[in-house]
């Protein structure tokens, strides 16, 4: 079994000095009295300067810190020192949303999977069943050590020892479970070292395995985890499995292989690719609904939003997460996006260019809040596209983000709604009411940070205290955060939900957002759909069994 190999969380290189060097000139000058008098005068006074200095300076620049504390993410690119303070000002603020945000949890819905911020009690969906796993514990584990509130995180891993039990009669998401959950513990486990998170990753994950015994091997969408019996959403296309969803393991799987040495996870994620590779695709794109039973595609319904969009994601990222060695997937994702950007992508007569859904040899000329993630896919893929295209898919990516920038300006209270038309004269505002509503969702603040990275244009970080701004303004409560149901509306009403991914994505991108790139850097980390951030398996660091390298 392979131990992981723990990477440095910052890129900070420590100057080495070669063995013998020295900054001091080899001779020796001959100094008189007079001259010795002088110089030594000079060194007390810059002593006494020095001890001067430290006394003045504010407390905590005396201490250097080497866990992940705010002093280690701040912004040694900027320029300007009032720049500076502003950005470390936006940080500490982050870390006082997440105080707040999980304060609240801890106090009214601790041990519940969410919590609601106005009834100030636990709160639950059917992605878990009728399970009461903590999700909110553990999708926030990450953003609770990254910034540093080292009290709450222990707490949370003393939860997750004594509590975290997944023989439960539940009927839960395998997505799901798969993003917030495995994720959540592997990407707990990497940063802290705490084995824990391990032991309880890979017990969940045996519990997720019965879901993949279906006639094709595409897992079915939910799994009882006690029983194992599996099924799909009631309201899925002919019965049929979802591609954001059977595409969303691969990270997850490949390092649970990693980490225990059983191929099954691995086995099981690549048997989807194959097949996939193996379907015909009308016009290059593949639709959101695929039958478990019979292997053939459902609805003729295309998106990279809601049903599609981690498909893509997670294809490219396990191009990134293989240190670019996993070619195959590569390709798959180019030519996913060359068949998306040739049918779903286009320019409103307003001159915004947006992503549309494609159903049925038709485009819907609308995008989702969750399409917008995409600005930072195109962002991150960038770098390696065919034909030497990088700088187009920087400038789709920047594009993207402008959109979905202008999706939360023209509202009232500077939040996205859920899904916004590009039709009859209409740009990037919702129509229907049941599309009105902000339930703290990342994405949009997702792709700001990833342009964020690759630009290090000010325009991002501005948006992003926007979005920061408003969400304290209209989504904060005295039991936490809420969602709003109607962006238009100067007097909204809340939904009473604080979602896990708030806290695990939302608040998380916040505060990368105005962190140092050391933090995380992506040369060495990749983002799994839920923000949990999973170690780049570099070459001779992995031998996966049934990989091209043991062959
Ligand atoms: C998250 O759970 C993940 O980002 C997922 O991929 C889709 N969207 C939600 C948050 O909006």
């Amino acid at each position: 079994m392979t131990t992981p190999a723990l990477l440095p969380l910052s890129g900070r290189r420590i100057p080495t000095l070669s063995p013998g060097a020295s900054s001091f000139p080899h001779h020796r000058a001959t100094l008189r009295l007079s001259e010795k008098f002088i110089l030594l005068l000079i060194l007390s006074a810059f002593i006494t300067l020095c001890f001067g200095a430290f006394f003045f300076l504010p407390d905590n620049s005396k201490h250097k810190r080497f866990d992940f504390g705010l002093e280690d993410v701040l912004i040694p690119h900027i320029e300007s020192e009032k720049e500076a303070r502003h950005s470390s000002r936006q940080v500490i603020h982050g870390v006082g949303m997440m105080k707040h945000a999980w304060d609240s949890y801890r106090q009214y819905g601790w041990g519940h999977n969410e919590l609601k911020p106005i009834a100030k009690k636990g709160h639950s969906t059917n992605i878990f069943g009728n399970s009461q796993m903590g999700a909110t514990i553990v999708d926030a584990l990450d953003t609770l050590y990254i910034m540093g509130l080292h009290d709450e995180f222990k707490d949370a891993q003393e939860w997750i020892e004594q509590n975290l039990d997944f023989s439960v009669n539940a009927e839960v998401s395998v997505f799901e479970v798969n993003i917030r959950f495995i994720g959540g513990l592997l990407a707990a486990y990497y940063l802290s070292g705490q084995e824990v998170f391990k032991v309880k990753a890979v017990q969940l994950a045996e519990k997720l395995l019965p879901a993949f015994n279906t006639p094709t091997g595409i897992p079915w969408a939910m799994v009882n985890l006690k029983s194992g019996v599996g099924r799909n959403w009631g309201w899925a296309s002919a019965g049929s499995s979802i591609l954001a969803e059977f595409g969303t393991l691969h990270m997850e799987f490949v390092h649970l292989t990693y980490l225990t040495g059983n191929p099954a996870y691995y086995q099981k994620v690549m048997h989807i690719r194959k097949l996939l590779a193996k379907m015909d695709r009308p016009n290059g794109l593949y639709p959101n609904y695929l039958n478990p039973r019979t292997g053939r595609w459902g609805q003729h319904h295309t998106s990279v939003g809601g049903l599609g969009d981690s498909f893509y994601e997670y294809l490219l990222k396990a191009w990134l997460m293989s240190d670019k060695t996993d070619t195959e997937a590569r390709k798959t994702y180019d030519d996913a996006i060359e068949a998306i950007e040739r049918h779903l992508i286009r320019k409103s007569n307003g001159g915004l260019t947006f992503i549309g859904e494609w159903k049925n040899g038709h485009l819907e000329r609308k995008m989702g809040h969750l399409t917008c993630f995409a600005g930072g896919m195109f962002a991150l893929g960038a770098d390696g596209s065919p034909d030497d295209k990088a700088g187009h898919y920087l400038q789709l990516g920047a594009e993207i983000a402008h959109t979905c920038h202008e999706s939360y300006d023209r509202t009232v209270l500077k939040l996205g709604p859920e899904a916004f038309k590009f039709d009859s004269g209409l740009e990037a505002v919702a129509v229907r009411q049941n599309e009105k509503y902000y339930i703290l969702r990342p994405e949009v603040i997702e792709t700001y940070w990833y342009m964020w990275r690759f630009t290090h244009d000010p325009k991002y970080r501005q948006w992003g205290w926007e979005a920061v701004q408003a969400i304290d303004k209209y989504c904060r409560v005295s039991g936490g955060f809420s969602g709003v149901k109607d962006v238009y509306s100067s007097n909204p009403t809340y939904d009473d939900v604080q979602q896990s991914f708030f806290l695990a994505e939302t608040l998380k991108y916040l505060y990368l957002l105005f962190s140092s790139d050391e933090l995380l850097p992506l040369e060495n980390w990749v983002f799994n759909t839920e923000a949990h951030p999973l170690p780049v398996l570099h070459q001779g660091n992995i031998t996966l069994p049934g990989s091209e390298t043991q062959r």
